[in-house]
Order: C-alpha cells, then structure tokens, then sequence
C-alpha cells in the first residue's frame, strides 16, 4: 500500500471516535427530565439524506421581497433608518392604507431564470424566499388572503416562478414564512380576554391553511423558516407549534423545519425545558455568529445563522449609506466561520420593487460566487475539523477526513500554526489551487509552523492538510478543546 492512502485511512479510521466525540455528552448531574407534551421530538442529530443534503448545502442565500421594497424606507418625505420591512411599524402606517401600495406592486424587471443564474454563480446551494413577512403580503396567490400577488398589476405566482427557476438551476427552495401577521384581523399579540382567545384559534386556523397551500402547491419545498413566532400569544400555544411541525412534515416527506417555530408547554423557545433543541437545527444566530471559542458546544446539533450586507437591513432600503455595508471578504469569513463550526450560513439579499438587484448586491453575489469556485472545497458538506482555532483564520473537515485551513489573515513571521491533539501529526501541506507543498516544520510536539505561499494569492486561501493519526489514538477531540 502506498504511503498516502496508509494515512488516508488512518484518519478515517480515527473519524468515528472524533464524530462519537462531538454528540451531545452524557448530562453528569442526576436532574430529572421535566415531562414534556410538546418538546423536542428527538436528540442528536437528524442524519437521514434529506437533512443531509440540509447540512452539506451549507451555502444560502435569503430573498426578502415585499411590499416594503416600494417605499424603501422612506414614508410621507422620511426616511426612517430602521429596517425597511419594518416600516409600516416604524411610520405607524395602518394595514388598509399600506396594503394601498399593492396596486403599485408590478415588477417589470423580474426575471426568475435571471435570479437563479445570480443566486447559482454565487455558489448558493439553497434560498430561502419570504412568502410571506409581518406585512401579511403573499408572493403566492393564496386562496385565503385578499392581500397577494394575485391582487395587483402583476398578477402572476411570483413564488411559483421562483420555485421553477431555481429548481432548474439545482438550487433547493426554502420558505420563510411569518406567522405574525400584521394584515389579519384575528392576530393576536397577547392572550387576554377570551375574544382574543377565539380571535387567535380562528388565526391559527387560516395559519394552518396557508402552510397546508404552500406544502401542496409547492411540493418541492425543502424547508420551512418561521419567524414572527416570539408573541406571547404563540408561546402559550406550543401544542399549535408542534402541530405545525407535525404537520408539515406529512405532508413534505423529509422536510426541515427551524427551531425558532417552537416553543414547549412552558412557552420556552428553540429549546424546550430540559434544554433540547425542538426542530431540525437552531436559527438563533441573527446577525451574529457563535463565539469561536466558548461556544463550540454548537457542534453538537445543527444550525444555521442568517445575516444582512448593511447593520440590519433585509427588505430593499434605498439609502444605504445610513449603515456599514459588509465587504465580500467579511462576508467570505462568515460564511467560512460558520461552516468551521458546524453551521450554515445564509446571505441575505432584498430585491428592488422593480424586480431587479441593487447593483452593490450583484456585485457582492458574484464576488463569493469567485471566491466559492476557486475554494468552495472547503465550505460545501464541510464541518467542524476539531482542532484548536488560529488567529490566521478557520480549519474545516472534509467528507473524507481532511482538514482544510481558510487563511484570512496572513502572519508576518510568513508561518502559520497548527496545533494537533496528542497522537495526530501534520504530514503534509498543500496549497488547494495550485498543489504547491508548503513546507511543514513541528516546532514543539503537536505544534507546527506550515510556511506561507511563495507567492501570496492576494485574497483568502486554502491548505489542505493531509494529517496522520497514531494507530490506537484515542479521545483526540477533547485534547483539542482547550
Ligand atoms: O423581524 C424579522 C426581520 O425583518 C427579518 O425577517 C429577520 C430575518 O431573520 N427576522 C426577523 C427578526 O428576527
């Protein structure tokens, strides 16, 4: 056998015990389990293909496209420098009257082939499209609404095209759905009288409807993102919660559903009392991402985080100059970031009302798209690698073992250090573009100093590590966690 392939089935003889090692440990304590009617359904991790597939994608992007996209911020000469889809709330616009800009609602420049060819050259594996947000817009023409796409000059499934077309690209369709809905009479903030209490069954009936619409018209949705779902009206309902879960679920086999959906018979969200993830994988993560270092335990289940270009836009806004707009390259680091923690991460994008991009969302869609086919490597179906993070960057694992290092920062000292668990040596290094070897050289036991490219590739770059794992090596992950 030759040398190189011994090594590659070392490492993958030393998988399992790294995998085995990232399950949720054992709770030591002697705590009892609350019993729970409506709590996670299951522990560990889905492993069946369709959220396999949830979890390799790794790369998506977000599509928030409604009403608010006309005013883009701005109400009666203001512009208000919140979130555009906020609007309404922002200007306290009542619903008839902003319901009022459907009859502008025409997007001439919409093209759904030309959508998913931006969203498939940026590497985007998956997108998630606002059926419906807060507003109570629908993209669809929902049988159950008067306020949908069906309404106005358009006239056509503008969800429906999308489906089409990004399905036709490869790309796995996702819905995010509201179930706050400020258009409907019968929503219900609180639970205070019991009007309010026959007010919000007869809501979560037309809820019920219109997700049972979707997963029927739509039949090759992949995922269901709620949001909206914080009320305290929802949160005394978690029986409807788990219902919708359940529900979902039957009618789209292998659907994935987000664990913002939830909340238990305590009220307690995306984790029910006795701390168990309830849905498919976490969407906590808003804007912001898990610490690196304290909170590695979200290796332990899935999750995917969401974030806007501007601070905290997501719904086309006209003036982006009110905010920091994020560079490709801090985008790139997220997106990297995320997938060395065990999570996906999903890019937002907010169309104009025209139906075209604004140009700096064009721009930042095909610069990862650059970035993503020269590395995409180490991104799609990639993980946790379970070695102690460095300030150059991010390590990711491989399907088959290896070990990839994302390098944003590039050291002066021209060496980048790598520090293995007890028992795993670095054998070679290999720059992922090119193949050039980089010269390897272990400073102290289990640390080592791999050299910098000759020539410095001038944006964010991949080694690929070929490591070896002593025979009978045990127990690496926890030497790794410090
Ligand atoms: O209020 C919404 C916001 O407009 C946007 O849709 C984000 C996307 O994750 N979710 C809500 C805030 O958590």
């Amino acid at each position: 056998m030759r040398k190189p392939l011994i090594i590659l089935l070392a490492w993958l003889a030393l998988m399992p015990a790294l995998s085995l090692a990232q399950q949720p440990k054992q709770e030591k304590s002697e705590k009892q389990e609350i019993p729970l009617k409506y709590g996670a359904d299951r522990l560990g991790k889905r492993q069946d293909p369709a959220m396999v597939k949830f979890r390799d994608n790794r790369l998506g992007a977000f599509i928030h496209w409604g009403l608010y996209a006309i005013p883009g911020g701005e109400w009666d000469g203001k512009v208000y420098p919140g979130a555009a889809e906020w609007l309404k709330s922002w200007a306290k616009v009542p619903s008839d009257e902003w319901m009022k800009l459907m009859s502008q609602w025409n997007p001439t420049k919409f093209d759904a082939t030309a959508w998913a060819k931006m969203f498939k050259d940026m590497g985007a594996r998956y997108v998630k499209i606002t059926t419906k947000h807060h507003e109570g817009f629908c993209l669809w023409p929902s049988k159950y609404s008067k306020y949908t796409v069906a309404q106005t000059p358009y006239k056509k499934d503008l969800l429906g095209e999308m489906v089409k077309a990004f399905n036709k690209e490869g790309i796995d369709v996702d819905f995010y759905f509201s179930v706050m809905d400020w258009s409907h009479p019968d929503y219900r903030y609180d639970i205070k009288t019991p009007e309010d209490s026959i007010a919000f069954s007869r809501f979560l009936e037309f809820t019920d409807n219109q997700l049972k619409e979707l997963a029927t018209r739509y039949p090759t949705v992949k995922d269901f993102w709620f949001d909206g779902t914080w009320d305290a009206s929802i949160k005394e309902n978690g029986w409807w919660t788990a219902h919708v879960e359940k529900m979902l679920k039957e009618l789209v086999p292998g659907v994935t559903i987000n664990s913002r959906l939830r909340a238990d018979d305590y009220g307690k969200r995306h984790f029910d009392s006795n701390g168990h993830l309830m849905g498919d994988y976490e969407s906590g993560y808003e804007r912001r991402l898990p610490d690196p270092v304290q909170d590695l335990k979200v290796t332990q289940w899935d999750w995917e985080a969401c974030m806007t270009l501007p601070e905290n836009q997501w719904g086309y806004h006209k003036d982006w100059s009110l905010s920091y707009v994020k560079t490709p390259i801090e985008v790139i680091d997220r997106i990297v970031h995320a997938v060395s923690m065990g999570g996906n991460m999903v890019v937002n994008f907010g169309p104009q009302a025209d139906g075209d991009f604004r140009p700096e969302e064009k721009a930042m869609a095909k610069a990862i798209g650059q970035w993503m086919h020269r590395y995409g490597q180490a991104v799609y179906a990639c993980d946790y690698a379970g070695l102690a993070k460095q300030d150059w960057g991010y390590y990711t694992r491989g399907k088959q073992g290896e070990v990839y290092m994302v390098v944003f920062n590039q050291p002066y000292s021209r060496h980048l250090i790598v520090k293995t668990p007890k028992g795993v040596t670095v054998q070679k290094a290999t720059l992922l573009t090119t193949g050039e070897e980089l010269e390897v050289v272990e400073t102290t036991r289990n640390e080592y100093n791999v050299s910098v490219p000759a020539q410095d590739p001038g944006e964010p770059y991949v080694i690929q590590l070929q490591l070896h794992s002593k025979e009978g090596n045990k127990d690496t992950y926890r030497d790794a966690l410090t």
